[in-house]
């Protein structure tokens, strides 16, 4: 494989996604991204730039799209807008690129033969109770919560029909919550722990009892590598790192291992329709692709991602501000 494109290379995900690819792989990247508030160049300063580029564009742009398509070996496509709070005030840019984007990129992928891997999350399930055993899996019904989630959901339908349709080329994969160094402060974990070098106190939605399935970015990128390497075409792929903890454990351990004493936050008002649990069963990746997440203590990733946060203050800062004053004008 040659040239890899890479949406949304310069968010979260994407940017650790083209990281890994530059490190363990000879591939050249292209990154086709529009830079919104999510994007970050500075998250792309340390790529050997004779290897990536960066195109800024919309994947809603049927031409470029079609171009950057026709002369990549495959695609990646990370880009979304991915908040699932920005999605409750305003769905329509959640419409635009999760569904229309994804849309430009098939047909340009259907035109073309381009081999695609399509990234989503558990999020398109719904949620679990946090009583319930069960985990999520490749059988679950598909029963989104939020203009997010449903916009993800109704992409993965999209993939899914063209490759019955079409016979296009497609893999798919839905990943759990990731964190990780590059993640935007309206995030959880980098909202609170920026709030803490901040001097603001860390805010959590109602009593904190949700449960999230925390993989390291890092564990989702060799995933997606590995899909894209030996997936079965028209499959799709669970991937998560049995990283189940609860809200209110997440913060204590952030606040533990920041110095900070274990009541210093607020509760504020509750997410509308806030999902309970997130949970990954992902033995079938496991199983069928050899594929081990490698990052599984939580607590020292955690550890080592707060140091990301101390030592890059140029990259986050200039964000945060506006970040929080969005949060305060809802309450939270
Ligand atoms: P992010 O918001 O950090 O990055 C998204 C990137 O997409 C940004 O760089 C943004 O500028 C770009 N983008 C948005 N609209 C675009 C458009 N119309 N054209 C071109 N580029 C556009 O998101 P993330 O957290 O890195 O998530 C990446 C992908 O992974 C998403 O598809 C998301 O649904 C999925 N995912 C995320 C998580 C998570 O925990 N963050 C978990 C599972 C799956
Ligand atoms: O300030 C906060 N306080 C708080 O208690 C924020 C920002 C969040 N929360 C809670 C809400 C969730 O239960 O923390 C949990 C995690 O919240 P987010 O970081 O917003 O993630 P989530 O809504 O779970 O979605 C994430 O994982 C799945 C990503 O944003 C999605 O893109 C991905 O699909």
């Amino acid at each position: 494989m040659g040239q890899i494109l890479v949406t949304g290379g310069a968010g979260f995900i994407g940017s650790n996604f083209v990281h890994h690819v530059l490190e363990h792989r000879e591939h050249s990247v292209v990154v086709l991204d529009s830079m919104t508030y999510a994007a970050n160049r500075a998250s792309l300063d340390r790529a050997d730039p004779e290897r990536c580029r960066l195109v800024e564009g919309d994947i809603c742009d049927r031409g470029l799209v079609h171009d950057l398509v026709g002369a990549a070996d495959a695609v990646v496509h990370f880009a979304a807008e991915s908040h699932n709070d920005n999605s409750l005030s305003d769905p329509s840019p959640f419409v635009r690129t999760n569904l229309i984007g994804t849309f430009t990129l098939l047909e340009a992928v259907r035109a073309t033969g381009t081999r695609f891997h399509h990234i989503s999350t558990d999020e398109v399930f719904g949620d679990l109770e946090l009583d319930d055993p069960a985990k999520f899996t490749e059988q679950t019904p598909y029963n989104p919560s939020s203009p997010y989630s449903s916009t993800k959901a109704g992409s993965d339908l999209l993939v899914r029909a063209w490759v019955r349709s079409y016979g296009i080329e497609a893999t798919l994969s839905n990943c759990s919550n990731n964190y990780g160094p590059y993640q935007h402060v309206e995030k959880f974990i980098p909202r609170q722990v920026t709030n803490v070098l901040s001097g603001i106190r860390p805010k959590l939605y109602g009593e904190g009892k949700n449960v999230r399935d925390w993989i390291h970015a890092e564990d989702h990128s060799s995933a997606v590598l590995t899909v894209l390497e030996k997936g079965r075409m028209g499959e799709t792929y669970l991937v998560g790192a049995d990283g189940e903890v609860d809200n209110l454990t997440v913060l204590r351990t952030i606040l533990r291992l920041m110095g900070r004493p274990q009541d210093e936050f607020d509760h504020v008002v509750d997410r509308p329709g806030h999902d309970l649990r997130y949970a990954i069963d992902g033995t079938r990746t496991r199983q069928e692709l050899g594929w081990e997440p490698r990052f599984t203590d939580f607590e020292a990733g955690l550890a080592d991602t707060i140091k990301w946060y101390r030592d890059h203050r140029d990259w986050w800062e200039p964000v945060k501000a506006a970040t929080e004053a969005k949060y305060a004008a809802v309450g939270q």
